[in-house]
């Protein structure tokens, strides 16, 4: 059991997301997220984004970065490396921030400081969500009802999903939940 050694244990609720944001960006499916990956995921934006290929470059660096800082500045990093990361990580209200800030960044294409809806259904296409997702993720997401994703509304809403133990709407922010499977349940640990 690969978290036995953990303190605190997390919810089954947290693992779900930890392993719903890991798998959505491991698009090769082989358990480790590496460049190989943010390539497949840059390649989603580039057919479906209508972006000139500068606007995509920078797309490739956000998420690279975000992904660096999320792993602690590792270059690739494995689903149980990356949980033990999180787990690991102290409340570092700074580097969440820079880290939710990166991803939003990344999301918002056309560089005008917010996410719109068609941002979002593109960013959830890159990994694989239902586009129909998107529109009740949006309005989840759109706390002020001014129909777009300030930076502000989007980094809570990230830092929920990485921080909150228990239930909260923010829970499928990449997408409805991956179930656990046996040996990463960690209530029979
Ligand atoms: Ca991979
Ligand atoms: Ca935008
Ligand atoms: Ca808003």
């Amino acid at each position: 059991m690969w978290l036995s050694e953990i303190l605190p244990r997390p919810s089954t609720l947290w693992m779900q997301k930890a392993i719903t944001l890991f798998s959505r960006f491991d698009k090769d499916g082989d358990g480790y997220i590496s460049d190989k990956d943010i390539l497949l995921y840059v390649n989603t934006i580039k057919k479906y984004g209508c972006l000139s290929n500068e606007r995509v470059a920078r797309m490739r660096d956000k998420t690279i970065s975000f992904w660096t800082l999320l792993n602690k500045g590792a270059k690739g990093v494995t689903l149980e490396e990356f949980v033990k990361a999180r787990l690991a990580e102290d409340a570092d209200e700074r580097s969440l921030e820079d880290i939710a800030t990166l991803m939003f960044y990344s999301i918002d294409n056309n560089e005008d400081g917010s996410v719109s809806m068609q941002e979002l259904a593109l960013f959830f296409k890159c990994i694989d969500v239902d586009g129909s997702f998107a529109r009740e993720m949006f309005a989840t997401l759109d706390v002020d009802k001014d129909r777009k994703i300030s930076k502000n509304e989007f980094a809570n809403a990230f830092r929920d999903f990485l921080n909150n133990q228990e239930e909260s709407p923010c829970k499928e922010l990449f997408g409805p939940l991956e179930e656990l499977e046996a040996s990463q349940d960690t209530s029979i640990v």
